[in-house]
């Protein structure tokens, strides 16, 4: 599933994997039908770019755990915020939004690692041998940083030129380095957090023109000699000058027939009103005729704080009412306000369980909750040990035990909010005194 967020970044050895998935319903809820649930019931996630700066608004914060099930920084991650002085890196803004999209099961699209743009002066000041070093370094302390904690990378982004040329942008990276620098990106990416997808972004690439055919066969070269490549980025940034291209969703389908993922990484449309609602229902409708089509994340959650905030191209406007392009990409989706296939108006959960690690005296486990089609406030599971095993340890949980400490019933430790489809973990670790049986997951309890 698209869903799942891994918090704890433990190898998992495959013999020692057993996993078993309980659901059980609870009470239902009135909560309407969301974006988020209801591109899960189509099995995408739906994200917004979000700045850390707005995350104390409680409006803001409300209107994103609510309806997204995804996240990338707007600038918390890009060079200039990261290491603005050579090798010495701050992430504190990118911290609060990856802590915040955690606590809430959020996928985290990370926002950018090589790009031309928000770079700091110092970068464009080396000459090539240290531009590599500087260009790799900062790829592997950054993923490092985020290692296990993100979905999708924007590795490299926007390197083509506008217009028919098809060349390259000029960049310190290009000019100093050529055209390898971004197979040598995407291979120093790999390397450093090998888990996570790795994507190449840009804009004005929605349909089949100069710029995407010359992406394109970059992406099929790379994929032809093996270079290091899971997805493609289309920003999607739409108005009247810029609509949506009539070949969208071909464009999107001759990447993905190249063995990419895509992704709509970016999207806003300027307008209003129904106009601005046609556009945006036909690009939920081409993402969800591609297969490979993951997901969807728009260009901010406010029309307010857009980077264009002129031209009020988001789903909500600056009061956080949901506009008619909001109603638009919900029935694209499926859903309808509650009687779509997205959300069923049930609050319910579903625990599975793994073992991450084995020894001989003990083994860890992880219970993966997931919320069902509609957001979650809080839940709780079981997990029944064999005597004489005793649980020796417990992170991201919070344990009661009854009186023989052979039942431990784990809570959220503070905010168990889920979106509709959203997942978050604890683990355990047991000493076996003895026996290594497998623990019994219970039913997962929603409210
Ligand atoms: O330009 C739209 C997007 C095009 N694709 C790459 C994206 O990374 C890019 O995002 C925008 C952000 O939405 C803006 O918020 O990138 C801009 C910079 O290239 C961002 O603007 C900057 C302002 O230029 C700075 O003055 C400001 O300090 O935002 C900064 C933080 O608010």
């Amino acid at each position: 599933m698209h869903m799942s967020v891994k918090r704890l970044g433990r190898a998992v050895t495959a013999g020692l994997v057993a996993a078993a998935a309980l659901t059980a319903a609870t009470h239902s809820a009135e909560a309407a039908d969301t974006l988020g649930s209801a591109a899960a019931g189509k099995g995408r996630y739906f994200g917004a770019a979000v700045a850390a700066g707005h995350l104390g608004e409680a409006a803001y914060a409300a209107t994103l755990d609510r309806e997204f099930t995804q996240v990338t920084p707007e600038n918390e991650m890009k060079w200039d915020a990261v290491e603005s002085t050579r090798n010495t890196f701050t992430f504190g803004a990118a911290d609060q939004i990856v802590t915040h999209a955690k606590t809430q099961g959020m996928k985290v699209r990370g926002h950018t690692l090589v790009w031309h743009s928000q770079l700091p002066s110092w970068v464009g000041g080396l000459g090539a041998t240290d531009l590599r070093a500087a260009m790799n370094n900062h790829i592997t302390r950054v993923m490092e940083h985020y290692k296990g904690q993100i979905d999708s990378w924007d590795v490299v982004n926007e390197a083509f030129q506008d217009g028919g040329s098809g060349a390259r942008r000029s960049s310190p990276f290009q000019d100093k380095l050529g055209d390898g620098f971004i197979e040598e990106a995407f291979r120093t990416a790999r390397a450093a957090d090998p888990a996570a997808k790795l994507c190449y972004n840009d804009y004005n690439t929605d349909g089949v023109n100069a710029k995407s055919d010359a992406v394109y066969a970059m992406v099929a070269d790379f994929k032809s000699r093996g270079v290091p490549i899971d997805c493609v980025g289309f920003q999607s940034h739409f108005n009247s000058a810029s609509p949506v291209p009539s070949d969208y969703r071909a464009n999107l389908q001759r990447f993905a027939d190249l063995g990419v993922d895509v992704q709509i990484t970016e999207l806003d449309i300027e307008g209003s009103g129904a106009a601005q609602a046609s556009s945006y229902r036909t690009v939920t409708e081409a993402c969800l005729a591609v297969s490979r089509c993951a997901g969807i994340t728009v260009w901010g959650v406010t029309d307010k704080y857009s980077w264009r905030s002129g031209g009020t191209p988001l789903l909500f406007d600056g009061d956080y009412a949901a506009k008619p392009a909001y109603d638009a990409v919900l029935a694209a989706l499926g859903g309808s306000g509650g009687d779509g296939d997205g959300g069923d108006g049930t609050v319910s959960c579903t625990a599975t369980y793994t073992r991450t690690a084995d020894w001989s005296t003990g083994y860890n486990g992880e219970v993966t909750i997931t919320a069902g089609s509609e957001p979650v406030t809080s839940w709780s599971t079981t997990v029944t040990l064999t005597p004489p095993q005793q649980v020796s340890a417990t992170w991201n949980g919070s344990p009661a035990w009854d009186a023989s400490r052979t039942v431990m019933t784990v809570r959220p430790t503070w905010n168990g909010s889920l979106a509709a489809g959203a997942s978050t973990s604890f683990g355990f670790t047991v000493a076996k005194n003895g026996s290594a049986a497998a623990p019994v997951v219970g039913a997962c309890t929603a409210s």
